[in-house]
């Protein structure tokens, strides 16, 4: 009560909560894993403009696939909240990266954050001859790219995407990312559906949480917790 009292009194003297962030966490977003299954993701193609392909086990990114451009969408969702299975709000993003697992090589494939919803039912007409990087459907700055080539010995291929996913932590609307390949080299890989989760696309972000610590602060500094 002394202490609530000599607040009241001095309500001049603030009461800041400052945000701390405790040691860092890791988790990990892939379909089949720990009861995962948010991942959406789908190709949608120009030359299908309304078949929905979001079931097939594979999406390729081409600028040119048969004489009409193919773009892979893809989001996780329920990725954050106050769960052992979640990001929490406002935490800090130390990295976070998304990773797939190529199997044919192409022309540079660029990353971009989408801005726009889409669903598992997202077509190349539902988006409307589907989606440009004009800062309007899809972020014009690339998160991240790949030269779209695969390695000898795995065929993993990260992108960084920490940015983002802080920008999603704190607040903005996670509606996940599209690829855009400069090239008619079409680069694809596995989708959330392939058959070895391993090889399913991944989101892996190692993250502070916050934890706020309520500290009565006087012109001299802290004077109480
Ligand atoms: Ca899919
Ligand atoms: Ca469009
Ligand atoms: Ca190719």
């Amino acid at each position: 009560m002394a202490k609530l009292v000599w607040l009241l009194a001095f309500p001049s003297l603030l009461i800041a909560t400052p945000v701390c962030f405790g040691q860092s966490s890791r988790i990990v977003f892939q379909n089949g894993i720990d009861s995962y299954m948010g991942t959406v993701d789908t190709e949608i193609w120009a030359l299908a403009p309304t078949t929905l392909l979001e079931s097939n086990p594979n999406a390729s990114s081409d600028a040119n696939n048969d004489g009409g451009e193919s773009q892979v969408l893809i989001r996780f969702d329920d990725i954050l909240g106050s769960t052992d299975r979640s990001i929490p709000l406002r935490s800090h993003i130390v990295s976070a990266r998304l990773l797939v697992s190529a199997f044919d090589q192409g022309s540079t494939v660029n990353l971009h954050r989408m801005l726009v919803p889409f669903s598992k039912s997202a077509t190349w007409s539902s988006l409307i001859d589907g989606v440009s990087a004009d800062d309007l459907e899809a972020s014009r700055q690339k998160d991240s790219f790949t030269f779209g080539k695969i390695a000898a010995n795995t065929s993993i291929v990260v992108f960084d995407v920490t940015d983002t996913v802080q920008a999603w932590v704190s607040g903005q609307a996670n509606h996940g990312w599209v690829f855009l390949n400069t090239g008619g080299n079409g680069w694809d890989f596995y989708s959330s559906e392939f058959d070895d989760i391993g090889q399913r696309p991944k989101l892996v972000v190692e993250y502070e949480a916050p934890s706020t610590i309520p500290i009565a602060l006087s012109t001299q500094g802290i004077i109480e917790r």
